[in-house]
């Protein structure tokens, strides 16, 4: 095949063969700076990124060092700082010029490239336009609003960005308000593990820190695709390989970070060319494919168990009986699964299987990251309770260089869980809650972020109110939700940058623009800080850096305290200006509500590193119902339920993020580390597949959904490009075909979106180049 192909005027691929990092990612980030219009001074914001004194990065949320390089950020954080720090402004003049239903028609990168949202508007339906309102007014009426509504009928939903105080707050208003309804992000992401890991291990996180990188005899790597999502894991896996760990990897496509990683901070490194190879082994598993490959590294253990000479030199017996409960039903199932049934399934030979767990029996520590590669699956959360039975068959979890790594998405996801946003009432502290803060936490369940859309399709959804978030863009089944949103009555959107989700709006809509977290953020006593917690359970503090984009911007605790006076007065003891005035009066707030977590909070977040909270399985210590490490037996090696096994011709879809987004933000049309450059609208097929439909590169296709529930779900005028990706699995990206993604497509027990096994037929275009 051609090292470069030009499939279109606008379309460029080519095999990149260079590694993750080295000088491309630093080319990427000049263009990037150049593009937002930064100047220097910008670079002086970025030395202050994820350090001890600086700000905690707001693109993605893996761990931050205690003794952090002298350019602790990678390529994309040092994108999502430029993208925040933009010169750019969009004004009340720039809306005065542009009507809503001409902004409609923007794309997602032109909407934010715009540029940074200065004032609070309010949409007006005679002019088809948003028009400047005052901070008060906006207040006054969304309180209004609300105050009419039953409190069930509203959504507040929260985008994994806000800080712990601000997700706090906004927790307490909801309930304050009377619901429960505060869907976040992770529930389209890693809900799967919150609700997978309670059950096998007894915490809803992972049990891995940044230290036990250190001590790791190997890795297993799950679908995670970690040059573009979280690069600064590439400096802990480039250390590892160097100590000769080695890292098994499975995932359908060859992701460039997988395989080899150039440190693009390490003068020699850069000068040379050298590149560390990062995957010991690359299995391209299909997609949804997992559960059936770990069977089959379960069943290879089991039977290098059998054939050693020294009984136990494979299975941690000892850890089994202390620790274990469960194990004779796995193992029955274990040995009951066929070969057979395994290698159809997981597109894998018994060979390669057996190559891993001949590694993973050899080696002492052993971690299993993951992402959303397994997460968003039909029966994902089997998949993740497989995976940890796997690492509980050799005792590694609990102690040093072993254990469970899911790695979360945005910067302080897993921090909201951990101070009450949840849908859950379960999940919060409600006597304390009641003693502190006189609320009572409405015991109903509220919405997760699937069962808000269906409220929204079905009408009983009344309101929706965004911190952070572009839902119109990153929910499935945008035929349905995108006509029901702009009947609702009240949309609010709490936002840096305009977005789709504030031009499909409600008939009263506001846009309400806030401090990003690399900025300044003063109030009465002074400059404030937030704090954020990390994928690894660590708490960081963050202040801002740069001069805010508007003065009229406000903070985002502010907003939610002001919003809370205008809804909730006199339902809570809260003095919300107080807080607001003095943020470290929010954290005392929080480490009475959760002592164990955050005791003594607001001295020990500026601790370089962070600190931890407690993970009892770490300890050995098993929250759950039987008191132990649950080996828990999957259902079925069957993930795609959804698709009938006579129908040869459906295909499953994953949707992928390209290195130049960052979820519905797009900064630009190129995908480096794939060689796709100057447009998103593809379909990546294997070659054979290509063949069999009769198509040929460059042709430009529709894809359809392949069910049958009477909604027409398609998307038009991608182009065939011609990729490494098991037969039968296609790829394109979110969230361009969310439209195919029906909204009851999603993981059986914890409703994360199947996005990455959506069952499609490819339909050439007639009016194919
Ligand atoms: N630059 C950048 N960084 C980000 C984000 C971003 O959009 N851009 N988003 C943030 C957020 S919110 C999140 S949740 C994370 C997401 O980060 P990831 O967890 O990496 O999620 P994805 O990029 O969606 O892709 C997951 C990977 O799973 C693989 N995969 C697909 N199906 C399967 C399967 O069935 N099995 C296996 N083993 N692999 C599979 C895909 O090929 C891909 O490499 O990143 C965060 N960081
Ligand atoms: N098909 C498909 N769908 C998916 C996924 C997938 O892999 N495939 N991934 C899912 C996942 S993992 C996730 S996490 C969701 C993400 O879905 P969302 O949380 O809905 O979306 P984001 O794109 O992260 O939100 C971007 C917006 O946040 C606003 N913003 C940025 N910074 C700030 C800030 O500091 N404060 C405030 N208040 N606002 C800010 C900006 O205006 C920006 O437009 O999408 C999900 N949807
Ligand atoms: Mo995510």
């Amino acid at each position: 095949m051609a090292k470069s192909r030009r499939l279109s005027p606008n379309l460029k691929v080519e095999r990149y063969d260079a590694p993750a990092g080295g000088w491309g990612s630093v080319r990427s980030l000049a263009r990037s700076l150049a593009r937002s219009h930064v100047p220097f001074s910008g670079s002086r914001v970025l030395l202050k990124q994820n350090k001890p004194d600086g700000f905690a990065c707001v693109s993605c949320a893996w761990a931050k060092p205690a003794d952090p390089r002298v350019f602790e950020f990678c390529e994309n954080g040092a994108k999502a700082t430029t993208w925040e720090i933009t010169q750019k402004r969009v004004t009340p003049g720039f809306f005065d010029h542009h009507p809503v239903s001409e902004l409609d028609s923007w794309d997602d990168h032109q909407l934010e490239a715009a540029g940074r949202l200065t004032h609070p508007m309010r949409f007006d339906a005679a002019s088809d336009r948003y028009l400047p309102v005052s901070w008060n007014e906006a207040f006054a009426e969304i309180g209004r609003e609300l105050r009419e509504l039953t409190p069930d009928s509203a959504v507040f939903y929260t985008s994994g960005r806000a800080s712990l105080e601000t997700s706090f707050m906004y927790g307490l208003l909801a309930r304050a308000y009377g619901t429960n309804n505060l869907p976040d992000s992770s529930n389209m992401c890693h809900e799967t593990s919150s609700v997978a890991l309670p059950e096998s291990i007894g915490v809803p996180v992972g049990t891995c820190t940044l230290d036990d990188f250190a001590k790791t005899d190997c890795l297993f790597f799950f679908g995670q695709n970690v040059g573009t999502s979280s690069p600064r894991m590439l400096h802990q896996l480039q250390e590892a390989v160097k100590r000769d760990v080695p890292i098994i990897t499975f995932n359908p496509l060859r992701e460039r970070g997988l395989i080899e990683f150039t440190n693009p901070q390490a003068p020699g490194e850069m000068l040379s060319g050298a590149a560390t190879p990062i995957s010991s082994q690359y299995h391209q598993v299909r997609t949804g494919g997992d559960t059936a490959a770990m069977m089959g590294i379960a069943k290879a253990l089991l039977q290098l168990e059998e054939a050693s000479p020294v009984g136990g030199s494979v299975i941690d017996w000892d850890f089994i009986k202390e620790h274990g409960h469960g194990w004779d039903d796995w193992s029955t199932a274990v040995k009951a699964c066929s070969w057979s049934g395994i290698e159809d399934r997981s597109g894998l030979t018994r060979g390669a299987l057996e190559a891993a767990a001949h590694v993973y029996a050899q080696k002492n520590s052993v971690m299993f990251i993951y992402g959303m590669g397994l997460t968003q699956h039909r029966k994902g959360v089997e998949t993740v309770q497989t995976m940890v039975n796997l690492a509980l068959m050799r005792g590694n979890v609990g102690r040093p260089g072993a254990g469970i790594c899911p790695v979360r998405g945005h910067s302080n996801v897993q921090g909201q869980r951990t101070v009450g946003i949840t849908e859950k009432p379960g999940m919060v502290p409600a006597d304390k809650i009641k003693a502190l803060f006189g609320i009572d936490v409405p015991q109903k369940k509220g919405l997760t972020t699937v069962e808000a859309c269906k409220g929204i399709i079905d009408g009983s959804v009344r309101a929706v109110i965004q911190l952070g978030g572009n839902l119109v863009r990153s929910v499935p089944e945008h035929r349905l939700v995108v006509p029901a949103w702009r009947k609702l009555r009240l949309t609010v959107q709490i936002l840096t940058k305009l977005n789709r989700s504030a031009l499909v709006h409600g008939e009263v809509s506001y846009i309400l623009p806030c401090l990003g977290r690399t900025e300044i953020d003063l109030q009465e006593t002074g400059q404030q800080a937030v704090a954020v917690e990390d994928s690894t359970g660590c708490m960081h503090g963050s202040r801002g850096q740069a001069r805010p984009a508007s003065p009229d911007l406000l903070s985002e605790p502010r907003i939610v305290a002001e919003l809370a006076k205008a809804t909730v007065s006199g339902r809570t003891t809260i003095s919300w200006d107080a807080w607001v005035a003095d943020y470290a009066r929010i954290r005392d707030a929080i480490a009475s509500t959760y002592p164990d977590i955050f005791h003594d909070f607001n001295e020990r977040m500026w601790k370089p590193g962070g600190f931890h909270r407690p993970i009892a399985a770490r300890q050995r210590s098993w929250r759950t119902k039987t008191g132990k490490a649950n080996f828990i037996v999957p259902s079925s090696l069957v993930t795609d339920i959804d698709t009938p096994p006579e129908a040869r011709d459906v295909v499953q879809l994953i949707t992928l993020r390209s290195n130049g987004q960052f979820n519905t933000t797009i900064y630009n049309y190129d995908d480096r580390f794939r060689g796709i450059y100057g447009s998103r609208l593809v379909v990546l097929m294997h070659r054979n597949d290509i063949e069999r439909w009769g198509l040929k590169e460059g042709v430009t296709v529709t894809l359809a959904t392949a069910v049958d529930d009477g909604v027409d779900r398609q998307v038009s005028g991608l182009r065939v490009v011609a990729y490494d990706i098991p037969e039968g699995c296609i790829a394109s990206y979110f969230p361009e075909c969310n439209p195919l993604l029906p909204l009851w497509h999603h993981e059986e027990k914890a409703k994360t979106p199947a996005a990455k096994s959506i069952p499609v037929r490819v339909k050439a275009e007639a009016a194919a180049v």
